[in-house]
């Protein structure tokens, strides 16, 4: 399939030059090397800029509200476990007000592939300091230089148990096309965080910056399958590793689930199912 199959008519909201155009235009090139129809895909976002994802792409999408795209992407897997579901998240929308549902994505391992388009700022509102941005960063929340720590999402991935775990860049497109596909491909939670620049409201962590200090893991003799050597990857500060860090085999949510493990539940027939005493229960 072609990646032009997933192109929608709908003018672009974002900044010329921001980061998300290649995230958008890798995601196409993933789901058409993979062959997905544009029926049998489903982006769910969150609020932000990454949010306008899904209006670009001509799948099934899903807007939600701020910080929730794990529960909604977890909803429609558990209710059609055929469909590839992908999330779409900036880092204040992922790591900040949906931190908590994505430590439980993970460790429950549900068939989700997730994308941050970690930009180390709030691009919608203007920005302000995310939980990913540097410390010291002078921001309009920040004026005298942010003191908070930044956290380490990749870190978090591999101590709650991800099955998947990667970074990107937006200035590397085959390579984040790559990792999509790999990512879509794994059995299990996937999270793709990527490095991806705001033109207009991070002025640190340009294409250049990123640029001068990012390598590609698998160049390397890294091993995905060790955990230790994974963590030890997330710590480096000065070189930053992209491509997978982790990556092992584990049953799916979905796969365990007694309900759906056999047949998904759109598949399902409810005709005889009676839900009169559950009514009763409720009255
Ligand atoms: C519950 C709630 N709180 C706050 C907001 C305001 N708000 C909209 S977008 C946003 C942050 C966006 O930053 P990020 O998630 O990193 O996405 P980006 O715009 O950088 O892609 C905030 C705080 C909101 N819409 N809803």
């Amino acid at each position: 399939m072609k990646s032009e199959n997933y192109f929608i008519n709908h003018k672009s909201q974002w900044c010329p030059g921001c980061g998300n155009f290649p995230i958008l235009s890798a995601l196409k090139k993933a789901l058409a090397k993979l062959n997905i129809k544009n029926e049998n895909a489903v982006v769910v976002s969150g609020i932000g800029c990454s949010g306008k994802i899904p209006h670009y792409l001509k799948t099934y999408g899903f807007e939600g509200v701020h910080g929730r795209v794990l529960p909604v992407a977890t909803g429609v897997k558990l209710s059609n476990n055929d469909l590839t579901v992908i999330g779409c998240a900036g880092d204040g929308d992922g790591y900040g007000i949906g931190g908590n549902h994505l430590i439980h994505a993970m460790r429950r391992n549900i068939d989700i592939t997730y994308i941050v388009h970690n930009n180390q700022i709030y691009g919608l509102t203007t920005g302000q300091v995310s939980p990913t941005t540097s410390l010291n960063f002078k921001s309009k929340t920040t004026p005298f230089g942010n003191i908070e720590n930044p956290l380490n999402p990749l870190s978090i991935a591999l101590s709650s148990g991800a099955t998947f775990v990667s970074r990107g860049f937006s200035g590397r497109l085959d390579h984040l096309v790559n990792l999509i596909v790999k990512g879509i491909k794994h059995k299990g939670f996937s999270l793709i965080d990527v490095f991806q620049p705001c033109v207009s409201f991070n002025y640190l962590n340009t294409y250049d910056w990123f640029e001068k200090r990012i390598y590609d893991l698998q160049k390397t003799k890294h091993n995905t399958n060790d955990l230790f050597a994974a963590h030890k990857k997330t710590l480096e500060e000065n070189k930053l590793p992209i491509g997978i860090l982790y990556q092992i085999k584990k049953p799916t949510y979905d796969s365990l689930l007694p309900q759906i493990k056999k047949q998904s539940l759109v598949k399902q027939n409810i005709s005889k199912v009676n839900i009169n005493p559950l009514l009763k229960e409720l009255e």
